[in-house]
């Protein structure tokens, strides 16, 4: 890890300590549970013991008769106000609370009021819910079958799980060229189902006021615009009449996305018992029942000349999405951004078709650190690269120096439609193999395989496409993806700016601040950055997709030059001179050729706050607002190199060391970026080699506790060791790149291949993720375990 080198802070970009950690690590921070309201009640919910069952009866009498109960909310309750089912953000619909049947463990069923959180919990003992099991399926294979039972019968017309097929790509061209190739690499992977598992679970401060009909929303969420429309659309309630709060989030990491049945019945628990109503979910709850990631089934294809220059990839996968979530994501693509497979290669065809299909598991497929399925594009391509190099006979970083993206390609339209805007792959590359040395470590692993020792090195190269977007790549509700900023100068020079995005633990109230110091030189300390509250910031659909920076850093950019220009007319009425005669420098606007006359901006924002006389047409004061509309994603990239040493008799995974050189263009505060690679490295440790969501053949989830799903900790992570390329992004205001998801998107592959890297001289040439102990033992002796369902 690299010091703080310089903790005062910068007129601009540049290490700085976070501005939010004064409050954080005073444990001054305020989160959803921390809201406490007069006369508050609690809520809990009843959740389903079955993975699939039909609902007989539900009885709350006994449960509404208990002394400290004010309210049952039952799917019938819900059904009266014509709220029993919701939209998910991905253009789904789930039961609020179960109704007809129940389709995964966990499920909502029913809600209670009471008192305080314990009598809520004692009152959902007293519901009696009599249920008749129905056979669940869980494998995603075996969902098709003609015989499976059918999991969405509540929509008409529906006879099978069969959700949709999609397809990009060129297949006739793919398939040509496939025809003609000397080498032909193929593979199956799994990328098994895992959950974000934020520290915070999830939950909602609900407030419906009676007299003014005013609803308030605390809540754990990354988009609060986007909750505050859906909860309008769906409730009615008309959207001036609801303010979503979201305030500090303790981690998110796509979690907090989507809009979750206890949310929605603690805002109908408000409504109908006339007081704020808590809910706050606990570890399992979280656990079993909130959004999931991958669950992909991968058939890949590589296709390849004698000499090892790639020409083609072909895929087809199975997706599981559970039980509600019949398109991956908030997306135009039912399989999201898997589009990118095509990763960081020079290809001459490419073809993808992917199936979803519905499960008796938790809606799937939203988000973790993902990007929307770039994760599995770049874990595939990465894997298939090297399961390429293992049967050519050829070195990994070899083989992909010789097909990387040449940066004279750039601008670089992919062989499916997405247009990477710059980089320089092989210069990101050689600093990756640089820094880990990896000759020598070539060398050493030799020495050591001739002393029986599984020494591994592993590579990926990713790229990624955040900052969603173009409405060509992605919609929510069908309202684009457009974020405002609002930047108010007030006379004194100090600033406040207002954004819609909402930060879960990035550092939002520096990196912002940065950006406005950097574009007119007031000091990050003299600016607040407001966020998280519908009432108090423009609208704009919120933080995922490392979309914050690429989009909402944009439209900071934008409105503090706005500003700037405004300003300019100010010290131009001040200086009595012509605005052409100004030069800026940061900070203050002087007259060209004469640096000692000028006025700096804290001078001009009184002055523009002042009976200062303007130019016709032009307003008092410093503010201005932006709406940005993002021309283009941002492709970050970069390239890692994993170390691992694995022990031959209990198939021990221990990462030894770790390089890593991200890419993700200008960097407004270097600190800040190696903090998010440093955790999404320890997410990639994590999914390669421990954390699974692994179900039984009846559909029991097999991941409740800390104790069964398992994260990574310091002891498994090694002293991550980082570098850095700097490719602008050429159409960014400040050339900057998301960088909050790279690590997680980039790092799985490299582990894996450095765990197959140690165990190739046994023969191994693939094993699926998590390569935990009993996984690597059994593909050590030739039999590879399906880990999704085998290990808890
Ligand atoms: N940054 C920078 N220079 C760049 C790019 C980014 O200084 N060139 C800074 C940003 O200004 C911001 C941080 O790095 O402070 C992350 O920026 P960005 O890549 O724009 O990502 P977002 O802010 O939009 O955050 C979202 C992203 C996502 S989608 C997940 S999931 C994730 C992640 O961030 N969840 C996180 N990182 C997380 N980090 C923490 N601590 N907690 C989470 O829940
Ligand atoms: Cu894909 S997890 Mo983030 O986008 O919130």
């Amino acid at each position: 890890m690299t010091a703080v080198e310089n903790p005062e802070t910068p007129m601009g970009f540049g290490r700085m300590h976070r501005k939010e950690d004064v409050r954080f690590v005073r444990g001054k921070g305020t989160y959803v549970d921390d809201v406490a309201l007069p006369g508050m009640l609690h809520g809990a919910v009843l959740r389903s013991p079955h993975a699939h069952a039909r609902i007989v009866s539900i009885d709350a009498s006994a449960a509404e008769a208990h002394p400290k109960v004010r309210a049952v909310v039952t799917g019938a309750t819900l059904e009266s106000l014509n709220l029993a089912w919701m939209p998910t953000l991905s253009h789904d619909v789930q039961a609020v609370l179960a109704t007809d049947k129940v389709r995964f463990q966990g499920q909502e069923v029913a809600f209670v009021v009471a008192e305080d959180r314990y009598a809520a919990r004692d009152a959902l003992e007293l519901i009696d819910v009599e249920y008749e099991p129905l056979p669940a399926v869980i494998d995603a294979k075996k969902s098709l079958a003609d015989d499976a039972p059918v999991i969405r019968d509540d929509i008409e017309g529906r006879t099978g799980n069969h959700i949709f097929d999609w397809e990009t790509g060129d297949k006739e061209h793919t398939d040509e060229v496939f025809a003609a190739a000397d080498v032909v690499a193929v593979q199956d992977m799994l990328y098994p189902r895992v959950h974000p598992a934020p520290l915070e679970t999830c939950g909602t401060v609900a407030d419906m006021d009676p007299v003014t009909g005013k609803l308030t929303v605390w809540t754990t969420t990354q988009a609060p615009h986007a909750h505050r429309t859906l909860y309008a659309l769906v409730a009615g309630i008309p959207e001036h009449k609801i303010r979503v709060i979201s305030p500090d989030i303790g981690g998110g990491f796509g979690n907090k996305v989507g809009i979750y049945p206890g949310y929605v019945c603690a805002v109908v628990g408000s409504i109908l018992t006339g007081k704020p109503v808590k809910w706050m979910e606990d570890r399992s709850e979280n656990l079993m029942s909130t959004s999931f990631a991958r669950d992909y089934h991968m058939h890949g294809e590589i296709a390849a000349t004698r000499e090892g220059r790639i020409l083609a990839v072909r895929v087809k996968v199975l997706a599981d999405h559970g039980a509600f979530n019949g398109t991956a994501q908030p997306t135009k693509f039912p399989a999201g951004f898997f589009g990118v497979f095509t990763g960081s290669y020079d290809l001459m065809a490419a073809h993808c078709e992917v199936t979803g299909v519905y499960t008796n598991k938790a809606p799937g497929g939203v988000a973790y650190a993902c990007s929307f399925r770039i994760t599995e594009a770049v874990y595939l391509v990465e894997r298939l690269v090297d399961v390429l190099a293992y049967d050519l006979g050829l070195d990994p970083a070899e083989l992909r120096m010789r097909n990387l993206l040449r940066p004279e390609q750039f601008p670089y339209e992919s062989k499916t439609g997405w247009v990477y805007d710059s980089g320089d792959y092989p210069a990101t590359l050689r600093a990756a193999l640089d820094l880990a040395d990896y000759d020598e470590l070539r060398a050493q692993q030799a020495r050591r395989r001739e002393r029986g020792e599984l020494m591994g090195i592993g590579l990926s190269f990713f790229t990624e496409a955040v900052g969603a977007g173009p409405r060509k790549h992605m919609d929510i509700l069908g309202l684009g993806m457009a974020d405002g900023a609002e930047l108010r100068v007030h006379p004194t020079g100090k600033a406040v700016l207002r954004l819609s995005c909402q930060s879960q633990g990035q550092g939002h109230e520096t990196t912002f601040a940065q950006i406005v110091a950097e574009e007119l030189g007031i000091s990050p300390d003299d600016i607040d950055v407001v966020h998280g509250d519908t009432d108090q910031t423009p609208f704009g659909l919120g933080t995922y997709g490392s979309r914050s920076t690429p989009v909402s850093g944009a439209a900071t950019a934008v409105v503090a030059r706005k500003v700037r220009d405004r300003a300019k007319i100010v010290a131009s009425a001040m200086l009595e001179v012509s605005e052409d005669d100004l030069e800026w420098e940061k900070g203050r606007w002087f007259v060209k050729g004469d640096r000692q006359a000028g006025r700096d901006i804290q001078e001009i924002a009184l002055a523009a706050h002042s009976d200062l006389e303007l130019p016709e047409g032009v307003e008092g004061h410093l503010d201005a607002t932006c709406v940005y509309n993002p021309p283009n994603l941002t492709y970050p990239f970069g390239a890692y190199v994993c170390v691992v040493d694995v022990d031959p008799g209990t198939g021990q995974v221990t990462v030894r060391s770790f390089f890593a050189v991200d890419d993700c263009g200008v960097r407004i505060n270097p600190m800040i970026v190696e903090g998010q690679v440093h955790g999404g490295l320890a997410d990639g440790v994590g999914m390669a080699l421990m954390q699974v969501m692994a179900f039984d053949e009846d559909g029991n989830h097999l991941g409740g506790s800390f104790m069964d799903y398992l994260l990574p900790t310091s002891l498994e992570c090694p002293s991550w060791r980082l570098g850095e390329t700097v490719t602008p992004s050429p159409h960014h205001p400040i050339g900057a790149k998301g960088v909050g998801e790279s690590a997680t998107v980039g790092s799985p592959a490299a582990v894996v291949n450095a765990v197959l890297d140690a165990v190739k001289p046994l023969g191994v040439r693939h094993a699926d993720m998590p390569l935990a102990p009993a996984a690597v033992w059994s593909a050590m002796r030739g039999n590879p375990l399906r880990t999704d369902l085998a290990i808890t």
